[in-house]
C-alpha cells in the first residue's frame, strides 16, 4: 500500500524535478485533490473520454450542436489522430448525407455580405428551413476583421435552434481551409441543415475555391461610380449566378439603380457560371430588408431549374471528384516538403538559383530526384 502511494505521488511530480534537491525550487508540487466526496463535484458525471465515432455520428444526426461543433473541430485539426477520427465520422456518414442547397456569398469587405446572410437566414428560418452559416476566410490574417460581422447583430440567429453558425478557422492555407469547409458542409448536412450559407471575402483566389463547393454563387457589390466597374474583375462576375447591388437605400438609391444598369450591360458578354442559367443583377437593401426575398426566390428558382436539367447533380459529382484531386494534391505537396532529404537540399538549391549558378529547371530536377531517392 505504502509502496503504491509512493509511486503514485512520484507520478504527480513534473519531469524536470531534480532528485533530492528540493531547495533549488521556489515551487512545491503537491498532489491535487481528485474527489473529496463532497461539494459540487460529487454529482458531476464521470469525465468520459472523447465520444466514439458511433456516438458522434448518432449525435450529429440528432442535431446535437455540441457534438457537431466538436466533430468540425476534429476535421479542422492539423493533428493526424484528430483528423483521422474526423475522417472516420465522415466515412460513416457516407457521400450524400441529404438534400441541401449550398449558397456561396462573396464580395469585397464591407459590401454587406454578413448583413445579407443574416436576413436571408431569418427569412428561410421563418419558412421552416434549417440554416448553417459558415465562413471561408483564407485571408483572415490580411483582412483582420471578423468575417461574420457585428456579433450583436448575429445574436438574432444565435438564439435560433434551427441555425448553426461556424466562423472561419483562423490561419491555414487556402487549400486547407477549403478542404475543411467541404467536410464541415457534409457534417452540417448530416445534422439536417438544408441550406448552407458560405461567406467568403472577395480576395481573388477564394471565390474560385468557394465556387467549387457551392451550388449557387452570389456576388455582393455596392453602388458606385462607373470607375469601380473596372476594378471588379471580370472573372469574379463570370463566376456569379446572381449579382446583388446592396445598400440601395437613402441617398444611394439612385446610384444603385445606375450601377445595376452598368453591371447589367457588362454581364451581357460573359459566359454563364452555370450551364443553362442566365445571371441577373438586382438591387437590395439588407438594412431595410428590401430585395432579400427576391434573392431567396431566385435561389429557389435556380435550385428547381438545375434539378430539372440535371445540372445540379452533375455539378455536385464534378465537385466531389475535384475534391478528391485536391486532397491528392495536398497530400503530395505535404509529402514533398516534409521529406527530410528535400528539406536538407532546399536551402542549397535556393542559394545556387538566387546566385544565378543553377537553372531553375535543374534545381527542380535535383529536388525531385532527392525526393524519390529518399
Ligand atoms: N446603408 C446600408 N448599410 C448596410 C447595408 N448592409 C450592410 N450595411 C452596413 O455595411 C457595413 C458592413 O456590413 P457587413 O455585413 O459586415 O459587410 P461584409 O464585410 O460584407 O460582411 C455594416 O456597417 C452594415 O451595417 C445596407 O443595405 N444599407
Ligand atoms: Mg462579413
Amino acid at each position: 500500500m505504502t509502496e503504491d502511494k509512493k509511486r503514485e505521488s512520484d507520478f504527480y511530480l513534473p519531469e524536470w524535478v531534480i532528485d533530492k534537491n528540493e531547495d533549488t525550487f521556489a515551487t512545491i508540487v503537491k498532489r491535487g485533490v481528485m474527489d473529496s466526496g463532497k461539494g459540487p463535484f460529487k454529482n458531476r458525471p464521470e469525465k468520459k473520454g472523447e465520444p466514439s465515432v458511433e456516438e458522434f455520428t448518432a449525435g450529429i444526426k440528432e442535431n446535437n450542436k455540441t457534438l457537431l461543433a466538436r466533430a468540425i473541430t476534429l476535421v479542422e485539426s492539423n493533428s493526424p489522430s484528430h483528423y483521422s477520427k474526423g475522417r472516420e465520422i465522415l466515412k460513416k456518414i457516407g457521400p450524400d448525407p441529404g438534400r441541401s442547397l449550398r449558397i456561396g456569398i462573396t464580395g469585397p469587405p464591407g459590401a454587406g455580405k454578413s448583413t445579407i446572410i443574416e436576413e436571408i437566414a431569418l427569412e428561410l428560418l421563418s419558412e421552416g428551413h434549417k440554416i448553417a452559416i459558415l465562413a471561408v476566410d483564407p485571408s483572415s490574417t490580411l483582412t483582420g476583421g471578423s468575417i461574420l460581422g457585428d456579433k450583436t447583430r448575429m445574436e438574432r440567429l444565435v438564439r435560433e435552434d434551427n441555425c448553426f453558425i461556424r466562423p472561419s478557422p483562423s490561419g491555414g492555407t487556402l487549400g486547407g481551409v477549403t478542404r475543411k469547409s467541404r467536410e464541415t458542409i457534409l457534417l452540417c448536412e448530416t445534422a439536417g441543415y438544408d441550406v448552407i450559407l458560405l461567406e467568403t471575402v472577395g480576395v481573388g483566389q477564394s471565390e474560385v475555391a468557394v465556387r467549387l463547393m457551392v451550388d449557387f454563387f452570389v456576388l455582393i457589390l455596392n453602388p458606385g461610380s462607373g470607375d469601380e466597374l473596372q476594378g471588379i474583375k471580370r472573372g469574379v462576375m463570370e463566376l456569379a449566378d446572381l449579382i446583388v447591388v446592396n445598400k440601395a437605400d437613402g441617398n444611394n438609391l439612385k446610384r444603385a439603380e445606375m450601377t445595376k444598369g452598368e453591371y447589367s450591360r457588362a454581364i451581357h458578354y460573359l459566359q454563364p457560371s452555370t450551364e443553362g442559367w442566365k445571371r441577373e443583377v438586382i438591387i437590395a437593401s439588407a438594412i431595410e430588408n428590401r430585395g432579400i426575398n427576391r434573392i431567396v426566390e431566385i435561389a429557389k428558382n435556380f435550385q428547381n431549374n438545375t434539378y430539372k436539367s440535371g445540372m445540379f447533380e452533375r455539378r455536385r459529382r464534378d465537385q466531389a471528384f475535384n475534391w478528391t484531386i485536391s486532397l491528392v494534391e495536398d497530400f503530395l505537396k505535404d509529402s514533398f516538403y516534409s521529406n527530410k532529404v528535400v528539406r536538407a537540399r532546399l536551402e542549397d538549391v535556393r542559394r545556387k538559383i538566387v546566385d544565378g549558378k543553377m537553372l531553375p529547371t535543374d534545381g527542380a530536377e535535383e529536388l525531385i530526384k532527392s525526393y524519390f531517392k529518399s
